[in-house]
């Protein structure tokens, strides 16, 4: 075929397609079909299409003998892949018809499949993002990763209060990928090291197979396409007949259930509870996994292993395959016979480390005596790495220490760059937790701002807007969305506005009717819908803003005839299983919003709506629905942040303090169409150091003080006065996080906010040049940056070699 370009297709061929699937994949007729047949049809259909352009893309790389970037991360947090599919293959509406011929709802089949969730939040949804961008790019490059039978927790509330239950995206048929029980890999865990012959011989106590499934990833127009590749546990050996014929049946299954359990769930953890086992066990499945396998590769096509970091990049999605480095070096020491000082400079010729946090409790380190047992070889050559470290820089900086292997520490030493993904953020990371490795390594950091796909962040998700745009300056900004400044220009016209308007209208509805479906009622489409969504973590706020909304109530009720400006607050997001301060925060807004919400002196001006079990797909229907974007953690502890991203370009204005990426945001839109308030990172800092801190800004604050009152005392939990005494003896005795110091500020600021929407006209200006004025934002810019200054790595597509990138 002629290269990469898109066959053109009718819908009645299409239908035509979806037919034969039907019946010769999912072995139906149409007349028995359930969704879930017309689901499957549809994206078999789908994927046909993406083969040819994935083979074409597999050959090109070949030719070219050019560099592939493995993205190594424990998290792929992709949700549906329909839209995402058809929108790259041009093919949305060719689907949507063809499905209407069939007599089906294309929405309905669309929502029939489920959203995976092989990741917890911002780490594993910006993997996702690159793995679109670098494919929409023309990078070569795979994505490896865990199969987890089971993703992320579903999320219930029980009066009020979180409950979880297992995800099983995996109970159906996965539609996209291809399974490869050829492609399989050996990893040994446990056992002893010893010398023979003058070889180290590293003799395991267990093994498993890490074997492959693979999905293809389509680009933009479908130019180029790379593969997501992520690894099953399986046993070495089946099934164990013997203990069966004995008639132990437990027994004979036992190496089969041993080995799937490292494959078998994600950790709900972000940023707590870190120091399993089974957690250690994974990491190193899944990156011995993809380095054996990018290292078959290489050889494969007579590559010379002193020459890798010419072909590879390996980029470590924050620590959590940070012994990517000591697999590396054993590999080359243990099998291809390099010395030691060869070996950690060939891997750290390959290597980079993304820092995701400067959270301490988030910083992975295990214990010795752990590593030991489970690693021995790499505890050896762990020792080895900090002994070169240590005479190569004179540095003080231990990788072992105090008992304990420290990954963050491990993976600077063997990375030949290191990024923050906020220029705030890349400067803390200087600052603070590498301080001294940045010393001893200077130019080793540096900053890579995150990004967002903009084909399913607006395109996909937002087709009154996208249709807005395309009318406004053309069709081609999805693959280039600094074309999105063509907007300010319009930012003037009363027709635009009024367009503008009218998208963000249908979408306020869509939501409306959509959580109606869903066990909600209907919402006021007059009202601001003012949305936090995202993981529940003391740092990021949601207490702040649960206070804000009950002195917001008293205020109301005590002036009732204020021309209070309606709001819905809308929250959103999964707190981890065992972190209970954030599962109390999730309770406290479910109460909260069962007193408010039936009050009658406040309900038409204020609501709390707190839907269950958000996902990659609810952030979908949200983020195109929303007014103003609530991006409220302490200054300096988002990394970045990429949902306040997300919101801007969909013309909702931020609402947040001076941390990760809002402080670039507030660069871009304009500090008029940003609510800024708050400490700033050095101020929370300063703050700290005082004595008393919280307590003295609760006593300056009567507004506050009065809400936390009605909380301890039980206004909101009448049937369990005593609910919330320990959260709210948190704030006065140490608030960490300082909700009580910047309380007064974001209350004043939401009070702008009320102003600012009342002014209709003026609102819909604001959220316009949001819109326009975040085309940087974009993860192709991203990924384009960690091409440039990272890997070296140039693009495939013709006509994007010699592009300029815009960094
Ligand atoms: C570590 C060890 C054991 C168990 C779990 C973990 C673990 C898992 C997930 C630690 C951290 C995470 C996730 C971190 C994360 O999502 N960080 C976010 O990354 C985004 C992308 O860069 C940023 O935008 C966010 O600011 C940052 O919080």
């Amino acid at each position: 075929m002629s290269a990469m370009s898109i066959p053109p297709v009718s819908p009645s061929e299409f239908s035509a397609d979806i037919l034969r699937h039907l019946k010769h994949s999912l072995g139906k007729d149409d007349s028995h079909a359930s969704l879930y047949d017309w689901r499957m049809s549809l994206s078999l259909a789908l994927r046909d299409r993406v083969v040819d352009p994935w083979f074409e893309s597999t050959r090109k790389t070949y030719e070219a003998r050019g560099k592939r970037v493995y993205y190594l991360s424990m998290e792929f947090l992709i949700g549906r892949l329909i839209e995402d599919v058809a929108v790259n293959l041009g093919l949305d509406a060719v689907a949507e018809a063809a499905l209407a011929d069939l007599g089906q709802d294309y929405a309905a089949v669309v929502a029939n499949e489920p959203d995976a969730a092989l990741g917890n939040g911002g780490l594993g949804r910006l993997a996702a993002c690159f793995m679109d961008s670098l494919s929409t790019l023309g990078i070569p490059a795979y994505g490896y990763g865990i199969r987890y039978e089971h993703g992320l927790f579903e999320q219930h509330f029980e009066d009020g209060a979180q409950r979880e239950t297992a995800e099983t995206w995996l109970s159906q048929r996965h539609a996209w990928e291809f399974e490869r029980p050829e492609v399989s890999y050996p990893i040994d865990f446990g056992g002893h090291v010893f010398e023979e012959n003058g070889k180290t011989i590293w003799r395991c106590a267990e093994t498993v197979m890490a074997s492959a499934y693979d999905t293809p990833v389509i680009g933009w127009q479908a130019q180029w396409a790379n593969t997501l590749r992520l690894w099953a546990a399986k046993p070495t050996t089946a099934f164990d007949l013997a203990s069966f014929n004995r008639g132990d049946y437990i027994a004979a299954s036992a190496p089969e259930a041993l080995a799937r359990t490292i494959s078998r769930v994600l950790y709900p953890d972000d940023t707590t509870d870190i120091g399993k086992e089974l957690r250690l066990k994974q990491e190193y499945f899944f990156t011995s996994a993809s380095i054996q396998d990018l290292l078959r590769r290489f050889l494969s096509e007579g590559g010379d292993l002193n020459e890798l970091p010419d072909h590879v990049a390996i980029q470590l999605n924050d620590t959590h395959p940070a012994i990517a480095g000591p697999e590396l070096v054993r590999l080359l020491m243990d099998e291809h016979g390099f010395d030691k000082e060869a070996a950690i400079k060939t891997a750290r010729g390959c290597l980079a480390y993304t820092n995701h946090t400067l959270l301490p409790e988030a910083l992975e380190r295990w214990p010795e005596e752990l590593f030991i047992r489970i690693l021995p070889r790499h505890h050896q050559i762990i020792q080895m790495i900090e002994a070169a470290h240590l005479s190569e820089t004179g540095s003080a900086v231990r990788i072992l220490e105090h008992g304990e292997v420290k990954m963050g520490e491990l993976a600077f030493v063997m990375a030949h760059h290191v990024n923050g993904v906020s220029a705030l953020h890349s400067d803390l990371v200087k600052e603070t937790v590498f301080a001294d490795l940045h010393r001893d390594y200077p130019g080793r950091i540096i900053n890579q701002t995150n990004g967002i796909t903009p084909r399913r962040w607006l395109y996909s998700c937002n087709p009154p807007l996208r249709n807005l745009i395309n009318e406004t300056i053309g069709t081609s900004w999805p693959n280039d969305l600094q074309q999105l400044d063509g907007l300010a220009a319009h930012a003037g016209d009363p027709a635009f506005l009024d367009a503008f308007q009218a998208a963000k209208d249908s979408n306020k509805a869509r939501l409306s009717n959509w959580l109606k479906d869903h066990g909600g009622h209907a919402l006021d489409p007059e009202a601001m819908f003012d949305v936090q969504i995202k993981r529940i973590h003391e740092y990021k706020r949601q207490l702040m803003n649960l206070l804000e909304t009950v002195a917001l109530w008293n205020e109301i009720r005590d002036n009732p005839n204020a021309g209070w400006t309606p709001r819905v607050k809308i929250f959103g997001g999964k707190a981890a299983p065992g972190y209970v301060v954030a599962k109390q925060i999730i309770h406290l807004i479910n109460d909260a919003a069962k007193v408010i919400n039936a009050d009658p002196a406040t309900r038409d001006v204020l609501q709390i709506v707190y839907p269950e079990n958000y996902n990659v797909s609810m952030a979908e229907i949200l983020i195109p629905a929303t007014d103003l974007s609530e991006q409220i953690s302490t200054a300096g502890k988002e990394a970045s942040g990429t949902g306040n991203m997300k919101f801007a370009l969909n013309g909702a204005p931020t609402i947040g303090t001076l941390d990760g990426a809002n402080v670039e945001i507030r660069d871009c839109v304009g500090a008029d169409n940003f609510f800024l308030f708050g400490l700033t990172a050095a101020e929370v800092t300063a703050r700290r150091a005082e004595p008393d801190y919280a307590r003295r800004a609760i006593e300056a604050s009567p507004r506050l003080a009065r809400v936390l009152s009605q909380i301890d005392s039980g206004v909101f939990s009448p049937g369990d006065r005593g609910r919330y005494g320990d959260l709210v003896q948190g704030l006065w005795n140490h608030d960490y996080f300082l909700v009580t110091c910047d309380f007064d500020s974001y209350f004043d600021s939401q009070r702008q906010v009320d102003t600012a929407f009342a002014d209709k006209a003026g609102w819909t200006r604001m959220a316009a040049l949001n819109t326009a004025r975040v085309g940087w934002f974009s993860s192709d810019r991203t990924i384009s940056g960690y091409a440039r200054d990272i890997w070296n790595a140039p693009s495939l597509i013709a006509s994007r070699t010699s592009r300029k990138d815009v960094a």
